[in-house]
Protein backbone atom coordinates (compact mmCIF):
# COMPACT_ATOMS: atom_id res chain seq x y z
CA UNK A 1 0.00 0.00 0.00
CA UNK A 2 1.30 3.60 -0.74
CA UNK A 3 0.89 6.06 2.36
CA UNK A 4 -0.71 8.66 0.91
CA UNK A 5 2.26 11.57 0.83
CA UNK A 6 1.67 13.99 3.72
CA UNK A 7 2.83 16.77 1.47
CA UNK A 8 -0.88 16.14 0.07
CA UNK A 9 -2.38 17.25 3.47
CA UNK A 10 -5.53 18.15 2.06
CA UNK A 11 -5.59 22.01 4.36
CA UNK A 12 -2.02 22.75 2.42
CA UNK A 13 -3.78 22.06 -0.82
CA UNK A 14 -7.09 23.62 0.09
CA UNK A 15 -4.47 26.73 0.85
CA UNK A 16 -3.14 27.20 -2.17
CA UNK A 17 -6.07 26.49 -4.30
CA UNK A 18 -7.80 28.94 -2.78
CA UNK A 19 -5.10 31.59 -3.04
CA UNK A 20 -5.54 34.64 -5.61
CA UNK A 21 -1.65 35.13 -4.84
CA UNK A 22 1.38 32.56 -4.21
CA UNK A 23 4.57 34.06 -2.81
CA UNK A 24 7.23 32.35 -3.20
CA UNK A 25 10.34 32.85 -0.70
CA UNK A 26 13.10 30.67 -1.73
CA UNK A 27 16.53 29.55 -0.06
CA UNK A 28 19.31 27.02 -0.38
CA UNK A 29 17.41 23.74 -0.16
CA UNK A 30 15.35 24.85 -3.16
CA UNK A 31 18.38 23.84 -5.52
CA UNK A 32 20.33 21.16 -2.73
CA UNK A 33 18.31 18.52 -5.02
CA UNK A 34 20.07 19.47 -8.25
CA UNK A 35 23.27 18.94 -6.59
CA UNK A 36 24.16 22.45 -5.38
CA UNK A 37 25.13 22.31 -2.06
CA UNK A 38 23.03 24.27 0.58
CA UNK A 39 25.33 27.46 2.18
CA UNK A 40 25.34 25.56 5.87
CA UNK A 41 26.31 22.05 4.66
CA UNK A 42 29.34 20.71 4.56
CA UNK A 43 31.92 22.27 2.11
CA UNK A 44 33.82 19.76 0.11
CA UNK A 45 37.16 19.53 -1.51
CA UNK A 46 39.66 22.50 -1.60
CA UNK A 47 37.02 24.54 0.17
CA UNK A 48 36.14 21.79 3.19
CA UNK A 49 38.62 23.34 5.78
CA UNK A 50 36.64 26.68 5.25
CA UNK A 51 33.20 27.90 6.73
CA UNK A 52 31.35 29.86 3.81
CA UNK A 53 30.05 32.14 6.28
CA UNK A 54 34.06 33.45 6.50
CA UNK A 55 34.37 32.60 2.85
CA UNK A 56 31.56 34.96 1.97
CA UNK A 57 32.24 38.32 2.84
CA UNK A 58 34.06 41.67 2.29
CA UNK A 59 37.22 40.54 4.66
CA UNK A 60 37.73 37.10 3.05
CA UNK A 61 37.87 39.03 -0.43
CA UNK A 62 40.12 41.76 1.28
CA UNK A 63 42.49 39.58 2.75
CA UNK A 64 42.78 36.88 -0.30
CA UNK A 65 40.36 37.76 -3.47
CA UNK A 66 42.49 35.42 -5.95
CA UNK A 67 41.05 32.58 -3.06
CA UNK A 68 37.82 33.50 -2.73
CA UNK A 69 37.58 34.07 -6.84
CA UNK A 70 38.49 30.73 -7.44
CA UNK A 71 35.82 29.43 -4.81
CA UNK A 72 33.20 31.10 -7.03
CA UNK A 73 34.60 30.19 -10.08
CA UNK A 74 34.22 27.07 -8.89
CA UNK A 75 30.42 27.19 -8.12
CA UNK A 76 29.78 29.06 -11.50
CA UNK A 77 30.60 25.71 -13.24
CA UNK A 78 28.89 23.58 -10.69
CA UNK A 79 26.02 25.59 -11.11
CA UNK A 80 26.20 24.90 -15.17
CA UNK A 81 26.58 21.83 -14.72
CA UNK A 82 23.33 21.07 -12.78
CA UNK A 83 19.94 21.46 -14.16
CA UNK A 84 16.97 23.07 -12.13
CA UNK A 85 14.94 19.98 -10.17
CA UNK A 86 11.11 18.85 -9.58
CA UNK A 87 11.03 21.36 -7.60
CA UNK A 88 11.63 24.20 -9.69
CA UNK A 89 9.62 22.93 -12.14
CA UNK A 90 6.53 22.58 -10.23
CA UNK A 91 6.92 26.23 -9.20
CA UNK A 92 7.21 27.25 -13.18
CA UNK A 93 3.93 25.34 -13.61
CA UNK A 94 2.13 26.88 -10.36
CA UNK A 95 2.86 30.64 -12.06
CA UNK A 96 0.86 29.10 -15.02
CA UNK A 97 -2.31 28.43 -12.59
CA UNK A 98 -2.18 30.93 -9.89
CA UNK A 99 -0.11 34.60 -9.69
CA UNK A 100 2.78 33.63 -8.04
CA UNK A 101 5.64 35.69 -7.26
CA UNK A 102 9.33 34.41 -6.46
CA UNK A 103 12.20 35.88 -4.51
CA UNK A 104 15.04 34.29 -3.87
CA UNK A 105 18.52 34.19 -1.53
CA UNK A 106 19.11 32.13 -4.49
CA UNK A 107 22.31 32.84 -6.51
CA UNK A 108 21.74 30.65 -8.89
CA UNK A 109 20.09 30.47 -12.01
CA UNK A 110 18.26 27.68 -11.84
CA UNK A 111 14.43 29.13 -11.02
CA UNK A 112 14.57 30.94 -14.59
CA UNK A 113 16.01 27.96 -16.64
CA UNK A 114 12.81 26.12 -15.11
CA UNK A 115 10.86 28.75 -17.18
CA UNK A 116 10.04 31.40 -13.63
CA UNK A 117 10.31 34.54 -13.71
CA UNK A 118 11.75 35.97 -11.08
CA UNK A 119 11.77 39.34 -8.99
CA UNK A 120 14.48 39.44 -6.83
CA UNK A 121 17.76 37.94 -6.10
CA UNK A 122 17.92 38.69 -2.93
CA UNK A 123 21.54 37.83 -2.34
CA UNK A 124 22.92 38.94 -6.09
CA UNK A 125 23.82 36.06 -8.58
CA UNK A 126 26.82 33.99 -9.71
CA UNK A 127 26.46 35.55 -13.25
CA UNK A 128 26.38 39.35 -12.69
CA UNK A 129 30.07 40.70 -11.90
CA UNK A 130 31.34 44.30 -11.13
CA UNK A 131 34.53 45.97 -10.20
CA UNK A 132 35.37 46.17 -7.02
CA UNK A 133 36.94 49.35 -7.18
CA UNK A 134 34.15 51.62 -9.10
CA UNK A 135 31.02 49.64 -9.06
CA UNK A 136 31.12 49.50 -13.68
CA UNK A 137 29.37 46.42 -14.64
CA UNK A 138 31.54 43.42 -16.23
CA UNK A 139 30.46 41.50 -19.19
CA UNK A 140 33.72 40.36 -20.41
CA UNK A 141 35.26 36.74 -20.31
CA UNK A 142 35.26 34.91 -16.91
CA UNK A 143 37.40 31.63 -16.71
CA UNK A 144 35.97 28.85 -14.92
CA UNK A 145 38.51 25.62 -14.85
CA UNK A 146 37.54 22.28 -15.56
CA UNK A 147 39.20 21.54 -11.90
CA UNK A 148 38.57 23.75 -9.06
CA UNK A 149 41.82 25.16 -7.90
CA UNK A 150 42.70 26.85 -5.05
CA UNK A 151 43.57 30.38 -6.53
CA UNK A 152 42.81 31.85 -9.45
CA UNK A 153 43.64 36.00 -10.62
CA UNK A 154 39.58 38.10 -11.24
CA UNK A 155 39.86 39.24 -14.18
CA UNK A 156 40.41 43.24 -14.40
CA UNK A 157 37.81 46.30 -14.39
CA UNK A 158 37.76 47.88 -18.10
CA UNK A 159 36.88 51.46 -16.95
CA UNK A 160 39.57 51.21 -13.99
CA UNK A 161 41.78 48.18 -14.06
CA UNK A 162 40.88 46.99 -10.52
CA UNK A 163 39.77 43.72 -9.78
CA UNK A 164 36.28 42.20 -10.76
CA UNK A 165 34.36 40.64 -8.08
CA UNK A 166 31.53 38.73 -7.69
CA UNK A 167 28.08 40.34 -7.99
CA UNK A 168 26.50 38.91 -4.50
CA UNK A 169 25.71 40.02 -1.65
CA UNK A 170 28.36 39.45 1.48
CA UNK A 171 27.65 39.69 4.61
CA UNK A 172 27.19 43.09 6.06
CA UNK A 173 26.71 44.56 2.71
CA UNK A 174 23.34 46.28 1.52
CA UNK A 175 20.62 43.96 -0.88
CA UNK A 176 20.17 45.67 -4.00
CA UNK A 177 17.88 48.22 -2.65
CA UNK A 178 14.98 47.99 -5.60
CA UNK A 179 14.80 43.90 -5.70
CA UNK A 180 14.63 43.90 -1.97
CA UNK A 181 12.27 46.77 -1.90
CA UNK A 182 9.76 45.13 -4.94
CA UNK A 183 9.73 41.94 -2.63
CA UNK A 184 8.48 43.79 0.56
CA UNK A 185 5.61 45.41 -1.61
CA UNK A 186 4.90 42.39 -2.94
CA UNK A 187 4.38 40.96 0.35
CA UNK A 188 3.18 43.32 1.84
CA UNK A 189 0.38 43.20 -0.96
CA UNK A 190 -0.59 39.88 0.28
CA UNK A 191 -4.16 39.87 1.16
CA UNK A 192 -6.27 37.48 3.83
CA UNK A 193 -5.85 34.16 2.11
CA UNK A 194 -3.40 34.47 0.19
CA UNK A 195 -0.60 32.44 0.44
CA UNK A 196 3.70 32.50 1.10
CA UNK A 197 5.70 29.69 0.77
CA UNK A 198 8.68 29.51 2.41
CA UNK A 199 11.37 27.17 0.79
CA UNK A 200 14.53 25.30 1.69
CA UNK A 201 15.68 28.43 3.54
CA UNK A 202 17.28 27.96 7.51
CA UNK A 203 16.00 31.31 8.40
CA UNK A 204 19.38 32.75 10.28
CA UNK A 205 20.11 35.70 7.37
CA UNK A 206 18.21 38.96 7.78
CA UNK A 207 16.80 41.04 6.43
CA UNK A 208 15.62 38.19 3.92
CA UNK A 209 14.74 36.03 7.43
CA UNK A 210 12.51 38.74 8.10
CA UNK A 211 10.38 38.39 5.44
CA UNK A 212 7.94 35.51 6.17
CA UNK A 213 6.54 37.81 9.40
CA UNK A 214 5.78 40.69 6.97
CA UNK A 215 3.81 37.78 4.94
CA UNK A 216 2.12 37.14 8.35
CA UNK A 217 1.12 40.43 9.19
CA UNK A 218 -0.36 41.26 5.53
CA UNK A 219 -3.02 37.99 7.13
CA UNK A 220 -0.85 35.50 4.80
CA UNK A 221 -1.48 31.70 5.22
CA UNK A 222 2.68 30.87 5.62
CA UNK A 223 3.82 27.50 4.60
CA UNK A 224 7.02 26.30 5.29
CA UNK A 225 8.53 23.50 2.77
CA UNK A 226 11.62 21.92 4.45
CA UNK A 227 12.47 18.90 5.56
CA UNK A 228 13.51 20.24 8.78
CA UNK A 229 12.80 22.30 11.83
CA UNK A 230 14.42 26.09 10.95
CA UNK A 231 14.46 29.37 13.18
CA UNK A 232 10.98 30.75 11.50
CA UNK A 233 9.46 27.43 11.93
CA UNK A 234 7.33 28.89 14.34
CA UNK A 235 5.99 31.51 12.39
CA UNK A 236 4.83 29.56 9.91
CA UNK A 237 0.57 28.02 9.45
CA UNK A 238 1.76 25.27 8.45
CA UNK A 239 4.34 22.87 7.36
CA UNK A 240 5.66 20.17 4.58
CA UNK A 241 8.64 18.21 6.22
CA UNK A 242 9.85 16.51 2.70
CA UNK A 243 12.63 18.40 0.33
CA UNK A 244 10.81 20.25 -2.86
CA UNK A 245 11.55 17.86 -5.54
CA UNK A 246 9.14 15.61 -3.07
CA UNK A 247 6.81 17.73 -1.91
CA UNK A 248 5.86 20.54 -4.69
CA UNK A 249 5.22 18.65 -7.62
CA UNK A 250 2.35 16.29 -6.19
CA UNK A 251 0.90 20.01 -4.30
CA UNK A 252 0.89 21.63 -7.85
CA UNK A 253 -0.57 18.39 -9.49
CA UNK A 254 -3.79 18.52 -7.26
CA UNK A 255 -3.84 22.37 -8.18
CA UNK A 256 -4.85 21.16 -11.68
CA UNK A 257 -7.66 18.59 -11.36
C1 LIG B 1 15.93 21.72 2.01
C2 LIG B 1 16.38 20.72 1.20
C3 LIG B 1 15.47 20.27 0.24
C4 LIG B 1 17.98 21.15 2.50
N1 LIG B 1 14.26 20.81 0.16
N2 LIG B 1 14.73 22.25 1.93
C5 LIG B 1 19.30 41.34 12.14
C6 LIG B 1 19.65 40.49 13.18
C7 LIG B 1 20.91 39.88 13.20
C8 LIG B 1 21.85 40.10 12.21
C9 LIG B 1 21.51 40.95 11.17
C10 LIG B 1 20.25 41.56 11.16
N3 LIG B 1 20.17 42.31 10.02
C11 LIG B 1 21.35 42.19 9.35
C12 LIG B 1 22.17 41.38 10.03
C13 LIG B 1 23.56 40.98 9.63
C14 LIG B 1 23.61 39.89 8.61
C15 LIG B 1 22.95 38.64 9.18
O1 LIG B 1 21.83 38.30 8.91
N4 LIG B 1 23.69 37.90 10.00
C16 LIG B 1 23.15 36.68 10.61
C17 LIG B 1 23.87 35.47 10.03
C18 LIG B 1 23.25 36.80 12.09
N5 LIG B 1 22.97 40.27 7.35
C19 LIG B 1 23.62 40.99 6.44
O2 LIG B 1 24.76 41.37 6.62
C20 LIG B 1 22.87 41.34 5.15
N6 LIG B 1 22.96 42.71 4.86
C21 LIG B 1 22.21 43.63 5.49
O3 LIG B 1 21.42 43.33 6.37
O4 LIG B 1 22.35 44.92 5.02
C22 LIG B 1 21.45 45.93 5.51
C23 LIG B 1 20.22 46.02 4.61
C24 LIG B 1 18.99 45.63 5.09
C25 LIG B 1 17.85 45.75 4.28
C26 LIG B 1 17.98 46.21 2.97
C27 LIG B 1 19.21 46.58 2.48
C28 LIG B 1 20.34 46.48 3.34
C29 LIG B 1 23.53 40.62 3.99
C30 LIG B 1 23.33 39.15 4.02
C31 LIG B 1 24.09 38.50 2.85
C32 LIG B 1 23.97 37.00 2.85
N7 LIG B 1 24.83 36.48 1.85
C33 LIG B 1 24.94 35.05 1.67
C34 LIG B 1 26.11 34.76 0.68
C35 LIG B 1 25.72 35.06 -0.75
C36 LIG B 1 26.81 34.76 -1.71
C37 LIG B 1 27.22 33.31 -1.71
O5 LIG B 1 26.39 32.39 -1.74
O6 LIG B 1 28.43 33.08 -1.70
O7 LIG B 1 23.71 34.51 1.18
S1 LIG B 1 25.17 34.16 3.21
C38 LIG B 1 24.23 32.76 2.75
O8 LIG B 1 23.09 32.62 3.62
C39 LIG B 1 23.69 33.05 1.34
C40 LIG B 1 22.28 32.56 1.45
O9 LIG B 1 21.45 33.17 0.48
C41 LIG B 1 21.92 32.91 2.87
C42 LIG B 1 20.76 32.16 3.42
O10 LIG B 1 21.00 30.80 3.46
P1 LIG B 1 19.81 29.78 3.21
O11 LIG B 1 19.29 29.96 1.83
O12 LIG B 1 18.84 29.89 4.31
O13 LIG B 1 20.59 28.38 3.22
P2 LIG B 1 21.08 27.47 4.44
O14 LIG B 1 22.19 26.65 3.93
O15 LIG B 1 21.31 28.24 5.66
O16 LIG B 1 19.81 26.54 4.75
C43 LIG B 1 19.36 25.60 3.82
C44 LIG B 1 17.99 25.09 4.28
O17 LIG B 1 17.50 24.23 3.27
C45 LIG B 1 18.03 24.28 5.58
O18 LIG B 1 16.98 24.73 6.43
C46 LIG B 1 17.76 22.85 5.12
O19 LIG B 1 17.02 22.08 6.08
C47 LIG B 1 16.94 23.08 3.89
N8 LIG B 1 17.00 22.01 2.90
N9 LIG B 1 17.69 20.38 1.57
C48 LIG B 1 13.93 21.80 1.05
N10 LIG B 1 15.84 19.27 -0.62
ZN1 LIG C 1 36.59 49.73 -12.05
Amino acid sequence: MTATPHVLDPQIVEAVRAAQQVMVLSGAGMSAESGVPTFRDAQTGLWEDFDPEDLATPGAWQHDPEFVWAWYAWRIGLVRGVEPNLGHRALAELAQLRPTTIATQNIDDLHERAGSEVLAHLHGSLFRFRCAECGAPYDGAVEVPDKPVERLAPPRCETCGERVRPGVVWFGEDLPLAEFEATVTAIENLSPGDVALVIGTSGVVFPAAGLPAIALAAGATVIEINPQETEISDMAHLHVRAPVAVALPPLVAALRD
